[in-house]
């Protein structure tokens, strides 16, 4: 009997101290909200720890995070810190029972973790992005020395050694103290999140807002016949809601295009200078069709999109601060974007002034882009893989040399100059499908940005390479929809395919995994015809 009750009680308050590790926790992340809503929710702990978890992500495992969760590896990563969290949580909770300064001293100590997170942030301001894990640890850890010392003097049945003290709490004052607890957390959490949304609120206001002028160099039309109609392929052209999307970014940064300004600055530079939404919408913009690719793109794989993209040709912007390509004696051979995330991607000045459509873009598919692609202003580089290239949330122009700086993803394994590999994917038939036997169409996308695509074949097995249809050209730097009509015949077939680009090559057979400069190699499908 004795023995029982003992149990009993110890498992009471072992139940209590892991609620009240839980409940420290909540309260630490929702204070640490509520600090970081007003300055920068990107500083708040989860943010702050997810971002430097990817910042130290070496290449391959990014790669492969990116492949096994798809774009929803930000998703997993948030649970897992969460997944995480809790565990520890519970952990503290139990320990604060028996040891309660050593159960805050944890909770103080993840603050710590937190807050080193935030200030490793390439996006970093300052000392005040510790804040609000700081503030949310002593909170969290104040709510944990409370809610302990109550769960340790519940008392125990009649008999049980746990004395209860004088003065001792009962389980009602437990549970009053829980409750007071999670009603506060909860409001600091929501105030936070009101705090976050009114940042939030401006910047769709400001996009809403925003009406695109017409393009002073309208889209070359699309050919009708560069829109094949085969079922299951892709489409040319790539509607927003469908397009890939590859960043860091944990929280979409929300940028008010009202206060945005992009300056332009460094090695060649005559001035530095600034520009507001409104003056670059004042120029003359371009709208062009353009295709962009993904470094982290398998063979075969989905990180590719094109889209109508309308902008400021950046060559004009160049021009006018006074730099010179390198092959006209111009001393910067490297040019930084920086991201208001404090993301960098470095491209090749020579590249970005040879006569290419490089733009700042502002718009796509009509529409202003929208915050995942990087709202007001991104860049976009025909022929230069996005990491290279596609600067999202541009907010810092800086003219350098490759020598001198190495940008985020550089500093992480991947090359430093990054043109688009020529590749051909088959869309339909998907891998293992069962079509029937006759007359199968076997249908995809061509891309190798800046070449063009001038053929593509495709293999039966250990077949000839045979030639497919392709669709009319839209330009060089689009992809092409190709076509071939197979005579199936019942079996397990491989269906392998190679594209030629604008200069005569054929695509490699050569297989290299996308780190550090993409993945080369022939996409193949394997069907079986019952
Ligand atoms: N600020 C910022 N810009 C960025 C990135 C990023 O992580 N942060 N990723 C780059 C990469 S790797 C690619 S492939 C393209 C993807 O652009 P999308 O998401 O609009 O398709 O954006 C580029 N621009
Ligand atoms: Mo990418």
């Amino acid at each position: 009997m004795h023995h029982v009750s003992s149990f009993r009680s110890r498992l009471v308050r072992a139940a209590l101290g892991a609620l009240a590790g839980l409940l420290a926790a909540y309260t630490a992340l929702a204070v640490a909200e509520l600090v970081a809503g007003p300055v920068r929710p990107s500083a708040g702990p989860v943010t702050a720890v997810g971002g430097a978890v990817i910042d130290r992500t070496p290449a391959a495992v990014k790669d492969f995070a990116i492949r096994t969760f798809g774009e929803d590896d930000k998703v997993v990563l948030r649970l897992g810190i969460l997944t995480i969290l809790a565990v520890a949580a519970v952990g503290l909770g139990l320990l604060a029972v028996s040891h309660r300064r050593a159960g805050a001293a944890g909770v103080l100590l993840f603050g710590v973790v937190g807050a080193a997170a935030a200030l490793s942030r390439p996006d970093s301001s300052g000392a005040g992005d510790a804040l609000p894990s700081i503030v949310g640890a002593v909170a969290g850890a104040l709510a944990l020395y409370v809610l302990a010392a109550a769960a340790a003097s519940v008392p125990a049945p009649a008999g049980a050694d746990g004395r209860a003290g004088p003065g001792a709490w009962s389980r009602r004052s437990f549970l009053t103290a829980a409750g007071v607890t999670a009603v506060a957390a909860s409001s600091a959490g929501a105030l936070g999140r009101y705090f976050t949304g009114r940042q939030g609120r401006g910047a769709v206001a400001s996009r809403e807002g925003l009406v695109l002028p017409e393009p002073a160099s309208p889209a070359p039309a699309v050919p009708a016949g560069a829109r094949l109609k085969v079922p299951g392929i892709t489409a040319f052209t790539t509607p927003n809601r469908d397009f890939y999307r590859v960043d860091t970014a944990l929280t979409v940064p929300r940028v008010d295009a009202d206060t945005w300004r992009l300056r332009i600055h460094g090695a060649g530079v005559a001035r530095s200078r600034t520009y507001t939404l409104s003056q670059l919408l004042a120029r003359p913009l371009v709208e062009r069709d353009i295709t962009l690719t993904c470094v982290s793109n398998e063979v075969g794989g989905p990180y590719v999109g094109n889209a109508r993209w309308l902008g400021v040709p950046l060559a004009d912007l160049l021009e006018e601060a006074g730099v010179r390509p390198p092959s006209k004696g111009g001393r910067a051979d490297q040019l930084v974007a920086r991201s208001v995330d404090g993301m960098t991607l470095g491209s090749p000045v020579e590249d970005l002034m040879d006569g290419r459509d490089a733009m700042l873009a502002v718009g796509m598919n009509g529409e202003p882009l929208p915050f995942d692609h990087g709202f007001p202003v991104r860049m976009l580089v025909p022929g230069l893989y996005g990491y290279v290239s596609a600067c999202k949330w541009i907010e810092d122009i800086e003219l350098t040399t490759f020598d001198a700086y190495d940008p985020y993803w550089v500093k992480r394994g991947w090359a430093r100059r990054a043109p688009v590999k020529t590749q051909v994917r088959i869309d339909t038939p998907r891998p293992f499908a069962r079509p029937a036997a006759g007359t199968v169409t076997v249908a995809g996308v061509a891309w190798a940005q800046r070449r063009g695509i001038t053929r593509v074949q495709i293999r039966v097995d250990d077949g000839p390479w045979r030639d497919a249809d392709l669709a009319a050209r839209a330009g060089v730097d689009t992809w092409r929809q190709w076509s071939y009509r197979w005579n199936a015949a019942p079996g397990g077939h491989d269906l392998t395919v190679r594209a030629t680009d604008g200069t005569g090559r054929v695509q490699t057979e050569q297989r290299t995994r996308t780190v550090p400069d993409g993945a080369s190699g022939r996409h193949s499908v394997f069907v079986t015809v019952p």
